[in-house]
């Protein structure tokens, strides 16, 4: 699994679809996957749970996606917004022009009709240079957003702006996992198809059971129950 994943970053940056610095990225991910066995943990089950409940309960729900994550994930991201419903915007770090198009033509042509992003006609309040340009119709007017591999200060941005952000971030100790709303710490190719699977699950159940679902959520304890889990498996080892 983890070659083929290699294989698929690393034609993702030939083709200029994930920035150099998404190897670098994707390297810790892939050390963080290790150390937690490889597999969706107990706890980043009940986060992806948690995330399909907000997502469903959302008002104007969105999936922001980057090199990496469509370098890995394009159709699962595609067949998990059609699914909720939610829109997509590609919002990058290392933003131009030309990554935003090709990421843009890339879910396209994995069968999303429309992408948001290319236009970034506002930006993303209390944050400067191109990371913090978003579309006006996309995140910046989402309540609840999915924003898989985020930086921690645009994810503390959105959080400021009152969204509810839910991030993917293998590293539970990253600033993003301690600023999301709702922290998954699995790995995108797992997590994304999870929720997915969560939502199916949770489509029939009324607005007050998603929102209990969301409200049992303290994100803070639940990264204390990942390192928790990460230390046992780490210690049993020997
Ligand atoms: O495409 P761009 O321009 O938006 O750039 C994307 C990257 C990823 C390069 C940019 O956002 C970045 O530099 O991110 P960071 O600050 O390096 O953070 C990436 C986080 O994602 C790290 O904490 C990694 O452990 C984690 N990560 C990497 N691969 C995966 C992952 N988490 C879940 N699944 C993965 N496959």
């Amino acid at each position: 699994m983890s070659l083929m994943t290699r294989e698929k970053i690393s034609q993702a940056m030939k083709h200029g679809i994930v920035h150099e610095t998404g190897l670098i990225a994707h390297g810790r991910g892939e050390a963080f996957d290790y150390l937690l066995g490889e597999k969706t943990i107990p706890v980043a089950d009940l986060a992806e749970k948690t995330a399909a409940a907000a997502l469903l309960s959302a008002k104007n729900p969105f999936l922001s996606v980057n090199g990496n994550v469509v370098a890995l994930v394009a159709a699962e991201c595609i067949s998990l917004a059609e699914y909720i419903p939610a829109k997509i915007e590609v919002n990058l770090f290392h933003r131009t022009k030309e990554r935003v198009d090709k990421i843009s033509d890339e879910l396209r042509n994995a069968g999303a009709e429309i992408v948001y992003g290319a236009k970034a006609d506002v930006k993303i309040v209390g944050l400067d240079q191109d990371r913090a340009l978003c579309d006006r119709e996309g995140i910046f007017s989402a309540d609840i957003i999915l924003v898989p591999l985020e930086d921690g200060d645009r994810c503390q941005a959105l959080i400021n702006m009152d969204k509810t952000v839910i991030a993917i971030d293998l590293n539970p100790l990253s600033r993003t996992a301690k600023t999301a709303s709702i922290t998954i710490v699995d790995n995108v190719i797992r997590a994304i198809p999870n929720i997915e699977q969560w939502v199916h699950k949770l489509k029939d159940a009324s607005k007050d059971e998603l929102n209990a679902i969301v409200d049992m959520w303290d994100n803070e304890k639940m990264l204390g129950e990942t390192l928790f889990f990460l230390s046992k498996r780490l210690n049993s080892l020997y």
